[in-house]
């Protein structure tokens, strides 16, 4: 049969729309899948991360932000006045005031930190106002604590009876050598990964025991002891925030990452950074702990430490909340 000119230019319109549709249709079946793919992830430092994740878990799994996941999943340990080394119940300074560290990162670059924060059992939440009520992203000490007090947070003695009666005993001696795993066995660090593909992260401490007044560790500076970049991954660190500070830690993690390095292979080489780092001032490394830990953008995690005894826990479609012992240099 002999198509016309006028014939053939219809049926190539119809056939390159149907061609255009069916096009669409498949890409959008891919995107479909490739969002149905996304498994939630969200991992935390230290055996109490068991918990923390379990809250956040409560978000993740119904489909909610990992900004809400990791926020409410550090406040399990914040609470707890038995954990002695985050929000109630912390060690106190050397003058005997708890003085608390966080921050909080979300997917699109907004921050909230506060620092040497005195006074409030949820300083995450209190960095998340920072972050979303303010102009700023950093408030310290007295300013951080007029402000939660303008948004409704309590005032509370955080100071426990055994941190107290801890501290008295520590001023004895007044040595200011903080136990590798023990008295810098002080920051819950969380990272996750929600259904829709977002990362987030938080970080929240009472900071390193017996520390000077107004010290302030790693924990609540973004790129030191948090670090989330959207199109790479997320990574937090834990103990001797001096040394996470100097080589800007976890974005160092992350920007590795970024290389195209595993999450633990770039948690190894931040950790062989300050390595060179403390070498390099005649630190003696024994006295040091680091730990960070880190997930990428497909859901893939690691972690690595400088000395044994740092574990962490991570909570995925198959990894049911396990504590494990991470990966260590020495
Ligand atoms: C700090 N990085 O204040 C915190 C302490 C810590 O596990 O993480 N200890 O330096």
């Amino acid at each position: 049969m002999k198509t016309s000119r006028r014939a053939f230019l219809k049926l190539s319109a119809l056939t390159a729309s149907v061609f255009t549709v069916s096009k669409s249709k498949a890409t959008n079946m891919v995107l479909e899948n490739s969002k149905k793919n996304i498994k939630p992830i969200v991992m935390s430092t230290w055996r109490f991360g068991i918990q923390a994740n379990a809250a956040a878990w409560e978000f993740l799994s119904k489909n909610g932000t990992a900004l809400d996941a990791v926020e409410a999943g550090v406040k399990i340990p914040e609470g707890d006045p038995n954990e002695r080394s985050v929000g109630l119940g912390g060690r106190p300074d050397r003058d005997g005031r708890v003085t608390l560290d966080a921050c909080i990162m979300d997917h699109l670059g907004n921050i909230g930190s506060v620092a040497c924060l005195e006074n409030i059992v949820h300083p995450i939440s209190v960095a998340r106002a920072v972050m979303e009520k303010t102009p700023h992203v950093m408030i310290v000490g007295g300013g951080a604590l007029d402000f939660a007090l303008s948004q409704g947070f309590k005032k509370e003695n955080l100071l426990t009876p055994e941190s107290e009666a801890e501290w008295k005993e520590w001023l004895k001696k007044s040595e200011y050598k903080p136990k590798v795993n023990i008295e810098n066995h002080d920051t819950i660090g969380m990272i996750a990964l929600d259904a829709n593909g977002n990362l987030s992260g938080a970080c929240t401490t009472s900071g390193m025991a017996f520390k000077m007044h107004g010290r302030v560790g790693d924990s609540p500076i973004i790129g030191a002891g948090l670090f989330v970049d959207n199109e790479v991954g997320a990574a937090t660190a834990t103990g001797h925030g001096e040394e996470v500070i100097r080589i800007a830690g976890c974005h160092t993690v992350v920007e590795l990452m970024r290389q195209g390095l595993s999450p633990q292979e770039a948690c190894k080489k931040a950790v062989e950074r300050i390595i060179v780092s403390a070498k390099n001032r005649n630190k003696p490394l024994n006295e040091l702990q680091i730990g960070f830990i880190a997930i990428n953008k497909k859901g893939e995690h690691g972690a690595y430490c400088l000395q044994k005894g740092f574990n962490y826990a991570v909570y995925s479609p198959e990894i049911n909340n396990q504590l494990i012992d991470a990966a260590s240099l020495m």
